[in-house]
């Protein structure tokens, strides 16, 4: 008798775990999607709860991005933050959510689309530092030559951002006219979130990095010198410099203080 219950028990147990199993598999029938990232990327982060909000599972490679663009031949000068893998598509950048369910919806013969660099007000790049402002920018349909089509426009609106426009998407690289200019203000400030320095790494949350083109964001940057971390630490304000050096940001100097 005991026995005899013991085995329903187990077999109910069974049917229960296979319905629940079949239930997980076919309730979410959102796409799933893979997206290659640093693991201290904000804005990234930010995106991927625009596409959770979205109704889209995601599944975070702290990796970064750039080994698995070039995988998956979506064209360097497409580049942006993180790369991500949908149903056989591919994605770069900040791509909203509503382009992506476009795409799958309309199945073109494509590679996928882009968003190249880090617009302003594009899903992930909305966040309240940047104020309201938006900068308009173009989903781009990317083909698997690197071809390239506008696939959706967002136009911006008009916020005004005091200042210089460096970050301004679409903006004539600056030329030799505006180079005394950047040399004069190429510190950046900035507030430091973390300190890794055994991988001589800080995440800094920062303004506008004008020799980067860079808008404000989180993100992680390599430091040139272990030596320049000392005394520094998570909270701090800072000014700092950085570059691209072979694909890498590398902060330069750095000091604290506002
Ligand atoms: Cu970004």
């Amino acid at each position: 008798m005991m026995q005899r219950r013991d085995w329903i028990r187990r077999g109910l147990a069974l049917a229960a775990g296979t319905l629940a199993a079949r239930c997980g598999f076919a309730q979410p029938r959102q796409p799933l999607v893979e997206v290659w990232k640093d693991p201290h990327c904000g804005c990234c982060n930010d995106w991927i709860r625009h596409l959770q909000a979205h109704g889209f599972r995601v599944q975070a490679i702290d990796s970064g991005n750039a080994a698995m663009r070039q995988r998956l031949g979506m064209p360097p000068a497409l580049a942006s933050c993180h790369t991500a893998r949908v149903e056989g598509y591919v994605i770069e950048g900040h791509v909203p959510a509503a382009d992506i369910q476009r795409l799958l919806r309309e199945r073109p013969a494509a590679l996928g689309l882009a968003v190249p660099r880090m617009p302003i007000g594009s899903p992930g790049m909305d966040g309240p530092e940047y104020g309201g402002r938006r900068d308009p920018y173009d989903v781009l349909l990317v083909q698997r030559n690197g071809a390239t089509r506008i696939y959706a426009s967002y136009p911006g609106s008009a916020v005004h951002a005091s200042g210089s426009d460096h970050g301004a998407h679409g903006a004539a690289p600056s030329g030799q006219a505006n180079q005394a200019d950047a040399a004069a203000d190429d510190w950046a400030t900035g507030e430091i979130r973390r300190i890794d320095a055994a991988a001589g790494k800080i995440t800094l949350r920062h303004g506008p990095i004008p020799s980067l083109d860079m808008p404000p964001m989180t993100m992680v940057f390599q430091v040139r010198d272990a030596a320049l971390l000392q005394g520094l630490q998570p909270g701090m304000a800072v000014r700092f410099r950085a570059q691209k050096v072979g694909g890498a940001y590398v902060v330069t100097d750095i000091k604290a203080g506002p």
